[in-house]
């Protein structure tokens, strides 16, 4: 894209500004150079060219399918993605439904345990709500507690977590949700509970029904006032075949 002047990162004394004086007006700025994991760091957004599956022969990439049966060879090249890239989503505004899981089970969730539809239903009645209030295209959220371990204790936080299994995957896709998210840094239960099975979760809701996932949600503040339905908005960062976004999604209550 055009980029005006030497927009680079300069240090030119401690803290900048990295670009000015200009002008009789002696303008300066700041501004930067990030270089990094960006679509799957932190709050982050799964678009749907980020999970795919290997049909066929191991590395074949001809029958690496992603989201509309498209190949890798089709979607990716080395300069991101061709097709399913985050830029091409337009902003998503839909009503959600917040789970409290903590509140069900009695306090945070482990590793590796699972949540399952019969779960998101007894969750639901405690919280006076019933299945019948989710609708097709509604978001469905999942606080399981795990996100209390963020920058208090990574190692735990990235060891596994509580999520959803193929159970509430197929209650989700029954559904008609379109989007699931949670205080977790993948939604889904990791260790799966068959441990022949790797982030199974991910390819049944993303590859095989379009259904997108949003993690490392923080919901502290609509869990403490009660606050279970709310518009969930979101605008991915439309960076061009990009595989995610991070940014603020915000909940209107
Ligand atoms: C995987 O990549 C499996 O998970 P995430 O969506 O958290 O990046």
């Amino acid at each position: 894209m055009p980029l005006f002047g030497p927009r680079a990162f300069t240090l030119r004394i401690p803290g900048g500004p990295t670009g000015g004086p200009f002008g009789d007006n002696k303008l300066v700025y700041h501004d930067e150079f990030l270089s990094t994991e960006i679509g799957q760091t932190g709050t982050q957004f799964d678009g749907l060219g980020h999970i795919g599956i290997q049909l066929g022969k191991d590395g074949d990439k001809s029958e690496m399918r992603f989201y509309n049966g498209h190949t890798a060879a089709e979607i990716s090249d080395a300069y991101g993605l061709k097709k399913l890239g985050v830029e091409k989503l337009k902003p998503l505004f839909t009503r959600a439904h917040l789970v409290d899981m903590v509140a069900l089970k009695g306090g945070m969730m482990d590793a590796g345990q699972e949540i399952t539809s019969a779960d998101i239903k007894a969750a639901l009645a405690k919280q006076n709500m019933s299945e019948s209030d989710i609708k097709p295209g509604d978001a469905i959220m999942f606080h399981t507690g795990w996100g209390s371990l963020w920058m208090k204790n990574n190692d735990r936080f990235n060891s596994g977590e509580p999520g959803i299994g193929l159970d509430a995957a197929r209650w989700v896709i029954e559904k008609d949700l379109a989007l699931t998210a949670a205080d977790t840094w993948a939604v889904e239960v990791v260790p799966n509970p068959d441990k022949s099975l790797a982030f199974v979760v991910h390819a049944e809701l993303q590859t095989k029904h379009g259904i997108h996932n949003h993690e490392n949600l923080i919901f502290d503040e609509l869990i403490a006032d009660k606050k279970y339905q709310f518009v969930y908005c979101f605008a991915p960062a439309p960076i061009k075949g990009a595989t995610g976004s991070n940014g603020c999604p915000i909940a209107i209550t």
